[in-house]
């Protein structure tokens, strides 16, 4: 019998070898690679969200723990059976053009993930064309832009004016976030959704798409 707690705590704790070691254990007696995922490791990861949301756990920690859940989750991916694990929906994230700083936007990615969402990672200075091009190709529920400059800030815009030339505005959630991001921000520029933090990045996507 696996013990799901001791997995989750172990994520919580950012403890790799540990997470590998019940992880394995798991397999040996049994356990399904979804029950490993749902009940241990994004169970373990959910309470550091909240966490993390709430002021007591900070981003070294955090990052931490995300590393201890991906290495469990290398070990039981390759053996999922397509489908096994219900997908809670897909996002496009990226840092906009012109600006490098991904630790924050890697955080909701980590987040977003942990809630079982497939996260399309196009990584700093994307483009407006390149999240469009994105949408086209991967079809998400969501786009989510990170900015940290104030001078970046406008190119959520542009992008979103890219979007709406192609066509594709109304096929997706958008949400913005970012330091310099406020939710009057997000609203002048016709986004429909703004997060504070990871954690709340996670429940607004959530949210966004009905789930
Ligand atoms: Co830069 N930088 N930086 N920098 N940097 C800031 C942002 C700055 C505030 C520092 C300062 O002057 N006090 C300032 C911006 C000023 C402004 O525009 N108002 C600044 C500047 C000026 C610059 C350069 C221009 C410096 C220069 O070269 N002269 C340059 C720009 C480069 C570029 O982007 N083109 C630059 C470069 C860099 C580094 C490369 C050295 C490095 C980035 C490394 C990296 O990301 N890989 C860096 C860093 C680390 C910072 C600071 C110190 C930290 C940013 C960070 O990672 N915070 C920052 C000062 C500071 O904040 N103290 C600063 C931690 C992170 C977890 O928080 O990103 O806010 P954050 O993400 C949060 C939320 O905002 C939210 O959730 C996250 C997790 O809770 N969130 C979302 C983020 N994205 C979201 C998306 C969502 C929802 C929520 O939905 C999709």
């Amino acid at each position: 019998m696996a013990d799901f707690e001791k997995l989750a705590s172990a994520v919580i704790a950012g403890d790799v070898d540990k997470v590998v070691e019940l992880t394995k254990e798991a397999l040996d007696a049994g356990v399904g690679p979804a029950d490993i995922i749902n009940k241990g490791l994004i169970s373990g990861m959910d309470v550091v969200g909240r966490r993390f949301k709430e002021g007591e756990l900070y981003v070294p920690e955090v990052l931490l723990s995300a590393r201890a859940m991906n290495s469990g989750m290398e070990i039981v991916k390759p053996m999922l059976v397509e489908g096994e694990v219900p997908s809670a929906g897909k996002v496009v994230l990226g840092t906009v053009a012109g600006d490098l700083h991904d630790i924050g936007k890697n955080l909701v990615g980590m987040m977003m993930e942990s809630g079982g969402m497939m996260v399309v990672d196009l990584g700093t200075d994307v483009p407006p064309e390149d999240f469009a091009k994105a949408v086209k190709e991967h079809k998400p529920d969501i786009v989510g832009m990170s900015a940290l400059l104030t001078t970046t800030m406008l190119a959520m815009q542009d992008t979103i004016e890219v979007l709406k030339e192609e066509g594709l505005r109304d096929s997706v959630k958008i949400m913005v976030g970012g330091a310099p991001v406020t939710s009057d921000f997000a609203d002048e520029i016709g986004a429909d959704g703004w997060a504070p933090d990871a954690g709340s990045a996670k429940d607004l996507a959530t949210e966004l798409m009905g789930k």
